[in-house]
């Protein structure tokens, strides 16, 4: 796809972020209103993921008729396309459904196994993440770097955690952080990791399964952003999901080496 073709994609779909953002947002203002169902081991899904996710789907399928769609919700659509827009409508549906601020809209755009296009909105905050492959990552239109953390005893890790993988493998990792003095935290929203790293605000993000929909957007934010990010799309990851270990270049052979990822 030309660069032109890619930055029609990049700047039409800003607009689609933005408001699904305010359909998400008027729902959570009146979330104890919603239905909830659960998919899962502490894992849910509201009328409001539904509706937000529809909504995406169906404007950048008008504007982009070629394109293909993966979204967390409504799974494939339109397969076949060079290009697939992956989506997250509401990533951190635990805390949207708790009332915490901390969820957001994630859409990533994959062509050829690579995230080009990846745009993570948080309503509530008014944090606006966008990046394009090869342009820059910018948070709210200033340009954004990972922190310049070195050692893991002065790092602050982020740390993602479902019943998709063995509670054991979740305490080791925090145990290996707490040993090398390394600040751990768990906020319950892959795509704000990635986001949090991309901007510095945490020195990486590491989850030992994800999703492709919580990551594609982050992959190229944080990317564009100077971080070390493992292959996520390697061995089917769009389909099946994969660890997901992003952090400064600095600190990535340690945090490999913990998380056991080449
Ligand atoms: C969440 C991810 C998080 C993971 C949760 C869940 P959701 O996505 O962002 O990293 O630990 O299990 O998958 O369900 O809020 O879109």
């Amino acid at each position: 796809m030309d660069q032109t073709e890619l930055g029609l994609r990049y700047r039409f779909a800003q607009g689609v972020v933005r408001e699904a953002g305010q359909i998400a947002l008027e729902r959570y203002r009146r979330r104890d209103s919603l239905t909830i169902e659960r998919k899962g081991r502490q894992d849910f899904v509201s009328e409001a993921d539904k509706a937000c996710e529809e909504f995406v789907v169906g404007a950048l399928l008008k504007a982009f008729p070629a394109d293909a769609f993966l979204g967390e919700e409504g799974g494939a659509q339109n397969a076949g396309g060079e290009a697939t827009w992956i989506i997250d409508p509401i990533d951190g549906t635990t805390n949207f459904i708790a009332g915490i601020p901390v969820w957001c809209v994630s859409l990533g755009l994959v062509i050829g196994g690579k995230s080009v296009l990846g745009i993570i909105y948080n309503p509530v905050t008014e944090e606006f993440y966008a990046a394009q492959e090869g342009e820059g990552a910018f948070l709210n239109g200033k340009r954004i770097r990972v922190s310049s953390a070195q050692k893991l005893d002065e790092a602050r890790m982020h740390l993602g955690f479902s019943y998709r993988r063995p509670i054991q493998e979740h305490v080791s990792s925090v145990t290996a952080c707490l040993e090398a003095s390394c600040e751990y935290a768990r906020f319950g929203s892959g795509a704000l990791g990635m986001a949090f790293a991309a901007d510095g605000r945490f020195d990486g993000y590491y989850e030992a399964h994800i999703n492709a929909w919580d990551v594609a957007a982050g992959i190229v934010i944080a990317s564009e952003a100077g971080a070390s990010i493992n292959d996520f799309f390697a061995g089917g990851g769009i389909s099946k999901g994969n660890p997901i270990l992003c952090c400064t270049p600095a600190l990535a052979p340690q945090l490999r080496e913990i998380a056991g990822i080449s």
